[in-house]
């Protein structure tokens, strides 16, 4: 497998999984922010909007964070990364998908706002408006962690990768703070992983 990589972004996810699941991956770094670049056909054969990451296997070329780490998953693993408990799973799903669908979303606004986005076509009034709409899913995430150290209770799963990205994304945008200090606790624990550690410095 091949990663298109820039650094601290949802590549991130498919590093730190292939770490975890010990498997070979190969990753190429490419210049995503740069406007010519993002814009070429050659990138957008791949990546239709642009964005990164991009997962190649073989004659499979996927353009998605989250599809790519259900499939590495489901190819090559799961290792003990899912939940087999039905209850466990609906929860693993759930937070699975609202890392990217749900809170990923609005700190994407921020980040499109604050730092993609050339100055002058960033809209200032968005920032506040999606930081509090990001704090609200840092609260739901507050709450789960309360008496547990990951999402699903005390094993750690592929859901804390996928959510793991987003609390990155939370505090470089200022949005996880000393307001939701089981959160800093859970995003501190996860940072101690290797996996991530080898996936941020990628
Ligand atoms: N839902 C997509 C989002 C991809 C995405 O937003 N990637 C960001 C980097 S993490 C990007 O390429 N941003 C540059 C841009 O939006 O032009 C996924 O999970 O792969």
């Amino acid at each position: 497998m091949k990663i298109y990589h820039v650094k601290g972004t949802r590549s991130i996810r498919v590093i730190w999984l292939c770490h975890e699941l010990n498997l070979p991956l190969e990753i190429e770094t490419i210049p995503t922010f740069d406007a010519a670049f993002k814009a070429s056909p050659e990138w957008r054969a791949k990546s239709p909007t642009g964005k990164v990451p991009v997962l190649e296997d073989g004659d499979i070329t996927m353009y998605e964070s989250g599809a790519m780490v259900e499939y590495i998953l489901d190819r090559y693993g799961p290792g003990d990364l899912v939940p087999t408990d039905q209850t466990d799973l609906a929860m693993y799903y759930q937070w699975c998908w609202f890392a990217e669908a749900t809170f990923a979303r609005p700190l994407g606004d921020i980040m499109h706002n604050t730092v993609i986005k050339p100055p002058e076509e960033r809209i200032a009034a968005v920032v506040p408006d999606a930081a509090q709409r990001a704090r609200l899913c840092l609260d739901g995430v507050e709450r789960c962690i309360e008496n547990q150290p990951y999402l699903l209770g005390d094993k750690f799963s592929a859901a804390d990768i996928m959510m793991g990205y987003s609390m990155m994304l939370s505090e470089r945008t200022g949005v996880l703070t000393d307001d939701h200090p089981n959160s800093q606790r859970y995003y501190a624990l996860l940072q101690e992983r290797d996996g991530f550690r080898v996936a941020r410095e990628a």
